[in-house]
């Protein structure tokens, strides 16, 4: 009874003192409120304004947007001078992103610590492995290196950094020999040894640039990291912790997004990394038994790794490292992941460990990325994916046969699967990757167009809404098809690029709709064109009349 009295007493204090303070300030808001209506001060304040006016008029003449339809200067620049303007457009053209500005930020700047709460308060063991981190690059800006050299001596635990290992694969800008081997020196002065680097005679690629970095590593744990990073504070010791309880795991940080303009960090969520059958790369969801921990700071399992990667440097070794038959770009990092799972390890993202990453806004100096991508996916194909192999030339739009790519010779590799004993890999997709639809039911895929006017073709129509729309056929994306027979013996058309949900396929739909055409054989309904009002040809569904459709591939007879 006595505690209660007190504390509803406790309360009307708290009360009165609160609007005693509320009535004070709100009575000195109105006080100035009153000043500022008085007409001399709103005369003065009408001057102001015209100054500013003024001044604004004044600095737009001499600060002329020069390059108004850069993406670097859409919400960055507004104050440079026109010659700070063509140094800052001539570097981003080169590099993709704000080197103007990344020469002018502190080495060491502070970014914001993005990680969840509980990983702030994690207590790490002293003794963990050591780390040797590996940069590659091929024409990187040179202060973006040092801040990726500076950011990681800075906040890894000196004991355990072993080293970090600069790979150059043969860039051409000057200023990454001599000025930044200055750099090193400067370093290594203090810390002896500390920044080794191999410089490549001709381009590698990333796998190969990549094993070479392993090749000269000597700390128990290596990340392959690339170089236009910064990583956060404790961004080593969830990743060491996690390989010391269990050397087959191959980790992958966490990365933020480094805005190409401003080079602010903005945070990203941690989610797992996976890919589409044309084997590129992308963000998926933690499998359902991650979520049910309630801790977003615990590591989850992922099908595979966007390239960023940590793993202890004897076991990588033990199964294959890379496969130096990739070349230039793309595929490497999903055929490691592959690899990984099927032969003794597994994958997993790591929510603690978090690396600022810059996303460029073009890649400078690539040429068509697409034909390495489709010769090394068709590569991880032949060794990796058994009877599912063929997914991948659906996915590229390439005949199932004699599609003419070389692809190398894949017997070193195709032994080594055999000597790892390395699970076939239906086992991945059913355990590790059930998200990954196996395509097992489609029919046909390509190009469909309308048998009399050949130059029609099923197009994806409109994003967002993607109702299908008759087109003039091009031979792009949103062109190339599957056909998938679903268990009602209908027909599911879809884009390549979008996933099927084959559950959608409710056979009481018989519209057109959104991603899918619904094309029912047993019902006497078929995909036709017809004349609408507006005098031109669309597609319908309507009673078969004979209309046909050829298809670029027919994988079965329907
Ligand atoms: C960055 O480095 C400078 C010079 O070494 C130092 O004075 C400063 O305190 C450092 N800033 C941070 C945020 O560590
Ligand atoms: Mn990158």
């Amino acid at each position: 009874m006595k505690t209660a009295a007190r504390v509803v007493c406790l309360l009307v204090i708290a009360v009165v003192v609160y609007s005693l303070v509320y009535m004070s300030f709100i009575r000195q808001v109105m006080d100035s409120d009153n000043r500022l209506q008085r007409p001399e001060d709103l005369e003065v304040l009408r001057r102001l304004k015209r100054i500013e006016d003024q001044a604004v008029v004044e600095q737009k003449i001499t600060k002329k947007k020069l390059y108004p339809q850069s993406p670097l200067f859409r919400s960055w620049g507004a104050e440079l001078t026109e010659e700070e303007q063509m140094e800052a457009e001539r570097h981003f053209q080169e590099f993709g992103y704000n080197v103007f500005l990344s020469n002018r930020l502190p080495l060491n700047r502070t970014i914001p610590d993005t990680r969840n709460i509980r990983c702030t308060v994690k207590i790490y063991p002293k003794d963990l492995p050591t780390i040797s981190v590996i940069l590659i690059y091929f024409n990187e800006a040179l202060s973006v290196i040092k801040r990726a050299i500076r950011s990681i001596i800075d906040k890894t635990p000196s004991h355990l950094l072993k080293e970090i290992i600069l790979v150059d694969d043969y860039s051409s800008n000057e200023d990454l020999q001599l000025a930044l081997d200055e750099y090193i020196d400067l370093i290594n002065k203090d810390k002896p040894g500390l920044i080794k680097k191999v410089r490549h005679k001709r381009q590698m690629g990333l796998a190969k640039a990549r094993i070479s970095g392993w090749e000269a590593a000597a700390g128990q744990v290596i990340a392959i990291l690339d170089a236009h990073i910064e990583v956060h504070m404790e961004w080593a010791e969830p990743l060491l912790a996690r390989i010391k309880a269990d050397r087959t795991v191959v980790l992958s940080p966490v990365f933020d997004n480094v805005l190409f303009d401003t080079l602010e960090v903005t945070e990203y969520i941690p989610s797992a990394h996976a890919f589409d059958w044309n084997l590129w790369c992308m963000y998926e969801s933690f499998r359902p038994e991650w979520f049910k921990n309630n801790d977003p700071s615990v590591p989850g399992k992922s099908p595979s790794i966007m390239g960023i990667l940590v793993a202890d440097r004897q076991f990588l070794g033990e199964i294959g490292v890379l496969d130096e038959g990739m070349t230039i770009y793309g595929g490497e990092n999903v055929e490691l992941a592959i690899r990984v799972w099927l032969c003794g390890g597994s994958i997993e993202v790591v929510p603690c460990s978090k690396i600022a990453h810059i996303e460029r806004e073009h890649k400078p100096y690539s040429p068509d990325l697409s034909k390495p991508m489709i010769r090394n996916a068709l590569r991880v194909a032949e060794i990796w994916l058994d009877e599912y192999k063929s997914n991948v030339n659906i996915a590229w739009n390439l005949p199932l046969k004699n599609h003419g790519i070389d692809i190398g010779d894949v017997t070193e590799r195709k032994k080594l699967h055999e000597k790892l004993k390395c699970k076939p890999f239906k086992w991945y997709l059913e355990n590790v990757y059930p998200l990954l639809d196996s395509w097992e039911v489609i029919i046909g895929y390509g190009v469909v167009r309308y048998y009399l006017i050949e130059r029609y073709c099923v197009d994806q129509g409109e994003v967002p809404g993607s109702v299908p729309i008759l087109y003039e056929c091009h031979y792009y994306d949103p062109q190339v098809l599957t056909l998938h027979l679903t268990v009602f013996h209908s027909i599911v058309i879809t884009t390549v690029m979008e996933r099927s949900t084959l559950e959608a396929s409710n056979p009481t739909r018989i519209t057109l709709t959104r991603k899918f055409i619904f094309w029912f054989l047993n019902t006497n309904r078929c995909l036709e064109i017809g004349q609408g009002e507006d005098s031109y040809y669309h597609l319908i569904l309507q009673t078969c009349t004979g209309q046909k459709w050829t298809i670029q591939h027919v994988i079965k007879d329907f």
